[in-house]
């Protein structure tokens, strides 16, 4: 897109989201594919406004990062491990054999474990995570941006969602590809200068710092690359909503 289109489309998208002309965003939203899985229903054209003014305006921007001394003493974890057996057995061999399938509209699928993703480049990034129920916390996370994964396996250009898997199985989301190659979307590997712990995520956890924490998913064992999210669940594009939730949640 040009410089000029480009900013022509941001001032419409900026008089739209003043209000002044929701359809224009609504017709902007169809013409530049921007339009969330979840737009049905009475929320739906909400979401799509939501969804597409955020992409029109602030695609490239960061969450914001937050000083050392920010760091929260006491970060709060929502409960514990996850029950199954198949993910006690990981825990009792350190996670030696944890693998993450990267599949889909790749050109070479991949099993990496985690001493694969250790050899690629490690970032860290002091970010929070917002729960949707109102609390919050600071840490610092460590990992290596999905970015790298994705260049690593090749991903397709017809590719525009990444669909993501926890071991545990209620928990899977995805995210449209500004944010899966955003710098600070990583697959987090260790918190505050250790391992990332069980009950934040480890052994491995995708953080989506300009997303709600419910986007974080804990525990993750597949990623795959869509062109569509028809096909997962109920086709709403995440576990969150169909249990009410939007599935894009930016903030
Ligand atoms: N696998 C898995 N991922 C998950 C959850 C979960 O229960 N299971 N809870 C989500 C929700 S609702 C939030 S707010 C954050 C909480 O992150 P925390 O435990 O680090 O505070 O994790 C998200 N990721
Ligand atoms: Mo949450």
């Amino acid at each position: 897109m040009s410089n000029i289109s480009r900013r022509r489309l941001i001032t419409t998208g900026l008089a739209a989201t003043a209000g002044v002309a929701g359809l224009a965003t609504a017709h902007l939203a169809r013409r530049y594919g921007l339009i969330p899985p979840d737009n049905g229903g009475i929320y739906g054209p909400g979401e799509t406004l939501t969804y597409a003014a955020q992409r029109l305006l602030t695609k490239h921007s960061l969450a914001r990062e937050f000083p050392r001394s920010m760091i929260s003493k006491v970060p709060f974890a929502n409960p514990t491990a996850p029950p199954s057996e198949a993910f006690k057995r990981h825990q009792a061999t350190g996670f030696s054999d944890w693998k993450l399938s990267v599949d889909g509209m790749v050109e070479r699928p991949a099993s990496l474990t985690l001493s694969d993703l250790k050899s690629l480049p490690i970032h860290n990034q002091i970010t929070e995570v917002t729960c949707e129920e109102g609390w919050s916390y600071v840490a610092e996370w460590i990992g290596t941006p999905l970015a790298n994964v994705l260049n690593a396996v090749g991903i397709l250009p017809q590719a525009r969602y990444i669909v993501y898997f926890s071991i545990e199985r209620d928990w899977w989301e995805s995210i449209d590809m500004a944010d899966a190659l955003h710098p600070q979307t990583f697959l987090t590997l260790g918190m505050n200068d250790g391992d990332l712990p069980v009950s934040f995520g480890g052994p491995l956890r995708l953080r989506v710092p300009r997303q709600l924490g419910y986007k974080s998913v804990k525990y993750i064992t597949h990623i795959t690359a869509t062109d569509s999210l028809k096909r997962f669940g109920k086709g709403l594009g995440s576990a969150s909503p169909e249990g009410g939730y939007a599935w894009y949640a930016g903030i």
